[in-house]
C-alpha cells in the first residue's frame, strides 16, 4: 500500500479550524492523487499548540477542545475521506461528555472512525514556570490516556497510533509490537528549543529519528511520524516528518517546515523480516526478567 504523511506548517492562534481543515483536505487530495490509501496528520492538528500558554480560565482552555467528532468544522475531512475511499489519522484535543480532557488521535477509514488512542506519556509541567520562554502544560490540560495501546484491524493490516512524546518511550513501541501492530501512525509538536536542557536543542531532529527508527526496528513494524512544524506563535517547531521501515531505515523524509506531503510504498508483510528473525519475541523475549518495567516508575 502507499501511505502518506501530511506535515502541517504552523497554525496561528487565530486560525480557524475551518482553515486548518481546508489545508488538510488539500493534502488529502494530493495524497489520493499519488495513490495513497491513508494520510497521517499531526498531533493537535486543528489548532495552534495551545499548551504553550498558561491560563486558569477553564472556559478559555475548553475552547481549544472538540466536544464531538466529527463536528461541523471537521466534517469536510470525513466527507472527503468517504468520497475518496481513503483513510486518515487525525490528532485533536478531546473533551468528553463527562468533562474529561484527552490528547487524542483517531483513525478514520472511508468516513468512519475505526480506532481511537488517547496519549499516555504527557510531557511538560502543571504550573506556570515564568523562567521559560514558552510553557509546555500538557500535564495541566490533559489527563493520562485511558485506552491503553490498542491495535486495530483495518485497511488490510494491524494499525496502531501513539502521540508525540510517546514515541520517545520504548514501552510504547513494545506494547504496540506485542499487540501485533504493523503500522504505527503518530503526530508530533516538538519545539526546537527545550528550555530545561538547551544544550540538546541541536539534537531535536536526531532524537526524533532515533526514537522512531529504534521503535520500528526493535518491534518489526512500519511508522509514519508527522510534524506540525515551523514558527508557530513565536515557537519554532521541528519538521522532519518521516516514514520508517521495519528495518529501521527511513524511506521518506520531509524537506521543509511547511505544509508538505511525503509518501512511500510499504509492504506490511516485511514486518516478518524482523519478527521472524532477530526480534522473534516468542523465541527470545525473557519477560520473567523484566518485572521492574511495570513495578517501578523510576
Ligand atoms: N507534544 C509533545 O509531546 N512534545 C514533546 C516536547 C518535548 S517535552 C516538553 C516531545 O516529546 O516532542
Amino acid at each position: 500500500m502507499i501511505v502518506a504523511g501530511a506535515q502541517l506548517g504552523p497554525i496561528a492562534r487565530d486560525e480557524t479550524r475551518g482553515s486548518a481543515v481546508a489545508r488538510m483536505c488539500a493534502l488529502m487530495r494530493q495524497a489520493h492523487a499519488q495513490g495513497a490509501k491513508v494520510v497521517v496528520f499531526p498531533e493537535l492538528a486543528l489548532t495552534t499548540f495551545f499548551p504553550r500558554w498558561y491560563t486558569e480560565d477553564q472556559a478559555e482552555i475548553d475552547a481549544w477542545f472538540e466536544t464531538a467528532m466529527p463536528n461541523d468544522a471537521v466534517r469536510p475531512l470525513f466527507d472527503l475521506s468517504a468520497d475518496l475511499g481513503m483513510g486518515f489519522h487525525l490528532g485533536y484535543a478531546e473533551l468528553t461528555p463527562e468533562g474529561r480532557h484527552f490528547n487524542t488521535a483517531i483513525l478514520v477509514v472511508a468516513g468512519e472512525i475505526v480506532g481511537k488512542y488517547r496519549k499516555i506519556h504527557l510531557p511538560g509541567h502543571r504550573e506556570n514556570e515564568d523562567w521559560r520562554p514558552f510553557q509546555h502544560l500538557e500535564k495541566r490540560y490533559f489527563e493520562t490516556g485511558d485506552l491503553g495501546f490498542p491495535v486495530f484491524d483495518a485497511m488490510g493490516g494491524q494499525m496502531a497510533m501513539c502521540i508525540c512524546n510517546d514515541r520517545r518511550w520504548p514501552e510504547t513501541w513494545r506494547m504496540l509490537g506485542l499487540g501485533g501492530a504493523e503500522l504505527v501512525m503518530l503526530g508530533y509538536n516538538t519545539p526546537l528549543h527545550y528550555p530545561p536542557a538547551p544544550e540538546h536543542d541541536r539534537l531535536q531532529y536526531f532524537h526524533n529519528e532515533l526514537s522512531v527508527q529504534a521503535g520500528c526496528y526493535q518491534n518489526g513494524l512500519w511508522a509514519v511520524a508527522v510534524a506540525k512544524a515551523g514558527l508557530e506563535e513565536g515557537c519554532e517547531l521541528i519538521g522532519g516528518s518521516v516514514i520508517v521501515a521495519p528495518t529501521g531505515e527511513i524511506v521518506a523524509r520531509a524537506q521543509g517546515v511547511g505544509d508538505e506531503l511525503i509518501t512511500a510504498e510499504i509492504d506490511l508483510d516485511r514486518c516478518g523480516e524482523i519478527r521472524r528473525n532477530i526480534f522473534d519475541f516468542r523465541a527470545h523475549r525473557e519477560p520473567q526478567c523484566y518485572g521492574a518495567i511495570t513495578a517501578m516508575d523510576g
